[in-house]
């Protein structure tokens, strides 16, 4: 997988994406990171890159032309003549999720455009996004953390980035359900236990036990997926 992010701040995007095992992923050439700064794609001599919005109103916009440079650079840099998915965080976009995050793992390439201040000029918006995408119900100041998020999700799911084999699918969401509660040493810790059923060796009866607390945290604190996941079973 190789991503191309498009930003006025790269140093962001550096610094989350070349920390822990997504920076391992990239050290080990599993994930390729191709960082363009739209600032180098300015159209004048001062080096700007936004302007005040048609119509007035608060904040700038960045300009249509510095981001589709920046974005027909990228477009150039994509290995062969593929189709590649442009990605624009925005809170307007397809909410991101974990199927989303399988559905772009199988990707070769993908873009990511970062805006920032108050957003893009929409023509350009128009003509180059093929997937907006939000991470969530909420105001950002740029589209560089939702990328990083993105960037994360989907590169556990590359094969090799997560070392411990299976641990990716039987974490939250990969079954529909939410994670079961998890216990390291000491086995007494300001007076709490941890489940005998965890010390008890018997493979079956710890599933078991998983499953039920997962079944039961799923369907206090996110009733709606629980039901979600009863309803795909012919249960509900
Ligand atoms: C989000 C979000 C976001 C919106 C970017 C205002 C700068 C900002 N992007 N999910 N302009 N939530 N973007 O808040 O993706």
């Amino acid at each position: 997988m190789v991503f191309h992010i498009l930003t006025l701040f790269p140093e962001l995007i550096k610094a989350a994406a070349l920390t822990s095992i997504t920076g391992r992923a990239v050290r080990q050439e599993l994930v390729g990171l191709d960082i363009i700064d739209i600032r180098d794609f300015s159209i004048n001599r001062y080096g700007s890159v936004d302007d005040y919005p048609y119509g007035g109103g608060a904040g700038m916009l960045m300009m249509c032309e510095p981001v589709f440079n920046a974005v027909a650079m990228a477009k150039k840099r994509v290995t062969g003549n593929k189709e590649t998915r442009v990605l624009y965080p925005t809170p307007q976009g397809r909410i991101f999720d974990q199927s989303m995050a399988h559905e772009l793992s199988g990707e070769e390439e993908l873009i990511i455009v970062c805006g920032h201040y108050e957003g893009v000029d929409e023509r350009v918006i128009e003509e180059v996004v093929t997937d907006p995408v939000s991470i969530g119900d909420y105001v950002l100041t740029g589209g560089e953390l939702p990328a990083a998020v993105i960037m994360d999700a989907v590169s556990r799911l590359i094969p090799g980035v997560l070392h411990n084999g299976s641990s990716a699918d039987t974490e939250s969401f990969e079954n529909g359900l939410l994670e079961y509660p998890q216990y390291t040493r000491p086995e007494i810790w300001h007076g709490k236990e941890v489940p005998p059923v965890l010390l008890s060796g018997d493979h079956g009866k710890v599933e078991r036990w998983r499953f039920h607390e997962s079944l039961k945290r799923t369907g206090e604190r996110r009733p709606e997926l629980l039901r979600k996941w009863l309803k795909e079973r012919g249960i509900w």
